[in-house]
């Protein structure tokens, strides 16, 4: 197969003053196609259309060092940001809900604490990365990074929401502040999706 850009259900200027208009076209158009561009060359060139996406990122040990270091690296682009523009919504509800709701008050006992255990996390992450909040395979949630484009799959980790920490989601409005754009994530993120994700993973029993 072939991989193509997903449909955006919002506008660029849709999460202003959060994310401005400006990062999120360039991000959209310019960094997210040319992971997909990166990948279709590199299935392209070696026939690998049989894979889904989840297929190659959770194999890309299995090939060539060279090959699988492009896959890892824009399989994982292509997952990533697919992931990261579906829990993001103008109009989402911006508190947890339902199961994910419990689960992350058994995990850090309110919501606040969540926000700092995740928001330090982001924090930490060394150049370019992702923070993550995902489901491992006890179906316990983790906070998790990941470096570079390293998607959760590859660690047996299910993600349930995810923050893209390279300087290319903040820099234009928050330069050297990624503090200030990981504090207004929470103004973004659509917990009814991250309902939708944790509920889908843990019924799927992966
Ligand atoms: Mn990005």
């Amino acid at each position: 197969m072939s991989f193509t850009l997903p449909t955006l259900p919002y506008t660029y200027d849709a999460f202003e003053p959060y994310i401005d208009t400006q990062t999120m076209e360039l991000h959209y158009t310019k960094h997210h196609q040319a992971y997909v561009n990166q990948l279709n060359l590199v299935v392209e060139q070696h026939n690998l259309h049989k894979y889904t996406l989840e297929e190659l990122i959770v194999s890309y040990n299995q090939f060539l060092p060279e090959v699988g270091l492009v896959i890892r690296n824009h399989a994982g682009g292509h997952f990533n940001h697919t992931f990261f523009w579906q829990q993001m919504h103008p109009k989402g509800v911006r508190n947890p809900v339902g199961n994910s709701a419990k689960a992350i008050e058994n995990a850090y006992k309110t919501y606040d604490l969540f926000k700092v255990a995740f928001e330090n996390a982001a924090k930490s992450v060394f150049g370019s990365g992702w923070a993550w909040l995902c489901i491992d395979e006890k179906g316990t949630l983790k906070i998790i990074t990941t470096p570079n484009q390293d998607c959760p799959l590859i660690f047996d980790m299910q993600p349930i929401m995810g923050l893209d920490v390279w300087e290319h989601a903040y820099y234009l409005k928050y330069q050297n502040k990624r503090p200030d754009y990981i504090a207004a994530w929470w103004q973004v993120v659509d917990w009814g999706v991250v309902e939708h994700n944790y509920n889908t993973v843990i019924n799927s029993g992966k």
